[in-house]
């Protein structure tokens, strides 16, 4: 056949590869697609195809990264129950309203994340010792559709709360603050304060008609076991703040502490008012953590950065106050790898996941301290099994 003869569809590799594409038998993969729903769950009522496992069990992208601090990777969900913290990306990104990216956040936090081993001889903790650990993998976000995906983050939450188990959330966009919350609250049997420590009030009942990342706190707080009043907000401040997030501030009681409240104050005074307000007939708190809190200079990786935020020591030192009465639970949310330089905001989102759980087992909150003498294996008389729940 010579170059200029006439294009035949029946001769095209096109048309023999369309005859030919069921000849392979997808067995292996269809096994595969049986195993990931076994072992990553049922998907929320909302998703329409069956074949989507809650827990994403490798059959799409954004995490191949390994796991969090190189913590055993739980492949089978049934199993979870014993284990203090479980580690669980939810990379959805599309909350976002000017860069996006953050889909990306917890593969790069899991991959920078290897840099530690996971001890910390100045603070006197090893998370390692102290914790059973367990990385779960991601949640099957549904990209095109925020609200399926927050179905599908609520459910996934709600599971990790339901078998006794602290949720580290490695994010995402901040949108996924409500299903987060939602997800916990279902199974606090009493008031969830929250602690939100951001440059942007994402008070805002929609970004652009929809429940984006300016909103999760309108909609957090409209559960009725998460009321605005156990809502403390720091670091608030700068040129994107929106009018609509104060004044739903304002009309529910939430709490703005600004980063000039913070230099007027002083660090250990602002943080115990925050622990007196979300603490405040509440039965347990939650930590928002998003990493644009921190100044850009710090923090470029992330999609609505803002000039003046806190300094990395501050937010180390407040969130060990902070933490030291306990947590349900915690995210971070915000870092964006396509816009980071050398990692150093993914890092800085790791370093505040390891000082919260550090602080937890210094104060016997989460885990335990195992002592020179004892059993390997053997509770010691510190545990701090009596103090969870
Ligand atoms: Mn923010």
């Amino acid at each position: 056949m010579a170059p200029e003869d006439p294009i035949r569809r029946e001769d095209l590799r096109g048309t023999w590869a369309m005859e030919h594409a069921d000849d392979i038998p997808p067995a292996r993969r269809k096994e595969l697609t049986r195993l990931a729903l076994e072992h990553g769950l049922e998907s929320a009522e909302s998703i329409r195809d069956r074949e989507i496992p809650l827990f994403n069990r490798g059959q799409w992208g954004f995490s191949n990264s390994g796991t969090f601090l190189r913590v055993p990777f739980l492949h089978d969900m049934r199993e979870l129950g014993g284990q203090d913290v479980a580690f669980v990306g939810v990379p959805l990104d599309t909350g976002t309203t000017f860069r996006s990216g953050t889909r990306w956040g917890p593969e790069a936090m899991r991959r920078i994340s290897s840099l530690s081993g996971g001890s910390n001889l100045v603070l006197g903790v090893d998370l390692v010792e102290s914790l059973t650990m367990v990385d779960v993998g991601d949640v099957s976000v549904i990209p095109a559709n925020i609200e399926k995906s927050f179905d599908q983050i609520d459910r996934a939450i709600g599971y990790i709360i339901e078998r006794g188990v602290f949720p580290v959330v490695l994010g995402g966009d901040h949108s996924i603050g409500y299903p987060d919350i939602r997800g916990l609250a279902r199974y606090i049997d009493g008031n969830v304060g929250i602690i939100h420590f951001d440059r942007h009030s994402d008070l805002s009942e929609y970004n652009m008609d929809e429940r984006m990342h300016g909103t999760p706190f309108f909609h957090a707080t409209n559960i009725p076991n998460a009321p605005p009043t156990n809502l403390v907000q720091i670091g608030i401040g700068g040129w994107t703040s929106s009018r609509d997030g104060l004044r739903n501030a304002r009309e529910r009681r939430a709490t703005v502490i600004t980063i000039d409240d913070v230099d007027r104050y002083g660090i250990e005074r602002v943080c115990e008012y925050a622990l007196e307000i979300a603490w405040k007939n509440a039965r347990c708190v939650y930590l928002s953590f998003d990493i644009d809190c921190m100044d850009p200079a710090f923090a470029p990786g992330t999609g609505t950065p803002e000039p003046g935020g806190l300094l990395p020591r501050e937010v180390f030192q407040m969130l060990r106050l902070i933490a030291r009465e306990g947590l349900a639970g915690m995210e971070v949310v915000e870092v964006s790898p396509p816009y980071d330089v050398a990692d150093v905001t993914s890092l800085l989102g790791t370093r505040v996941i390891m000082e919260v759980l550090g602080t937890l087992v210094l104060n016997r909150k989460l885990g335990r301290i195992p002592q020179r003498d004892e059993a390997p294996g053997e509770p010691s008389a510190g545990s701090a099994e009596a103090d969870r729940g």
